[in-house]
C-alpha cells in the first residue's frame, strides 16, 4: 500500500497470480472494458521483454474514503510462464492483495499446483505468508470439456478456505464478482488493521 499523505491518496496493488495461460490478462482486459472512463487509467504493458504482463489503475467509486484517504487500485499481472520468475517476484512485491487464477482443465492440474507452490514460496522470501496476504481463487475456464470439479481445485489449491469464484474469463463471466471479493478481502484487512493501531 501506498500513502500519499499531501494528496490524501492510498494506492492498493492487486495482482494477478497464477500458471500460464490461465487467463490473467484476459481477466484484466475483460475488468478495464468493464469500468467506466471517469475512473479507469489506461491499460498498459509493462515493459517490452515480458509482453504479458499488464498493469492499469482504477477509482473504485464504491469504495469512497478509507481513513480519510481516497482509494486508488492498481491491477497488475504476472506472466505465468515458468521463466519469467523474475518478473512474477517483482510485480507480486508489495501486493496488498491477490487473485489465484487457476485453470480448470485436467491437463493444467501440476502447473496449477506448482504455481501455487511458486507463489508461496516467493511471499515466504518477502518474508509473507500466504495467510496474512488477502487472497482469492478465481476458478477460470469453467467452459472447458475437461474441467475439474471445483470441489478437488479446492482440495488441490485452496485448503485454507480462501473465497472462490467461478468464472469464464473469456466471456467477462465472474471478472467483476472476482475483483469486487478480492477488494473486499483488502479493505476487511486494512480495517482490522487500522483498529488494532488505533487501540495501541
Ligand atoms: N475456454 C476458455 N478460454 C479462456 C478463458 N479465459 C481465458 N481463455 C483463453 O486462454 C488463453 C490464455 O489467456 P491469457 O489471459 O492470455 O492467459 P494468461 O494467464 O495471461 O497467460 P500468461 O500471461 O502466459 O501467464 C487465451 O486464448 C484466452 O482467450 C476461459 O474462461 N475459457
Ligand atoms: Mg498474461
Amino acid at each position: 500500500m501506498r500513502i500519499q499523505a499531501a494528496k490524501r491518496l492510498m494506492t492498493l496493488k492487486i495482482v494477478y497470480y497464477g500458471p500460464g495461460l490461465s487467463g490473467k490478462t484476459t481477466n484484466l482486459k475483460a475488468l478495464h472494458e468493464q469500468m467506466s472512463r471517469e475512473t479507469r487509467g489506461a491499460l498498459v504493458q509493462l515493459d517490452t521483454e515480458t509482453e504479458r504482463t499488464l498493469f492499469f489503475d482504477y477509482f473504485p467509486v464504491v469504495l469512497g474514503r478509507i481513513a480519510g484517504f481516497r482509494v486508488k487500485v492498481d491491477f497488475f499481472t504476472v506472466p505465468g510462464q515458468s521463466f519469467y520468475t523474475a518478473t512474477r517476484q517483482a510485480v507480486l512485491d508489495g501486493a496488498d492483495g491477490v487473485v489465484f487464477v487457476a485453470d480448470s482443465s485436467s491437463r493444467r492440474e501440476d502447473a496449477n499446483i506448482l504455481s501455487r507452490d511458486d507463489m508461496v514460496r516467493t511471499l515466504a522470501d518477502m518474508g509473507r505468508s500466504l495467510e496474512e496476504v488477502p487472497h482469492v481463487y478465481q476458478w477460470n475456464k469453467r467452459d472447458v470439456e475437461d474441467a475439474i470439479p471445483v470441489e478437488m481445485m479446492r482440495k488441490m489449491l485452496n485448503p485454507e478456505g480462501a473465497p472462490e469464484v467461478e468464472a469464464v474469463a473469456s466471456e467477462a463471466t465472474g471478472v467483476i464478482e472476482t475483483q469486487k471479493l478480492v477488494l473486499q478481502s483488502v479493505v476487511a484487512a486494512i480495517q482490522t488493521e487500522l483498529r488494532r493501531s488505533r487501540r495501541a
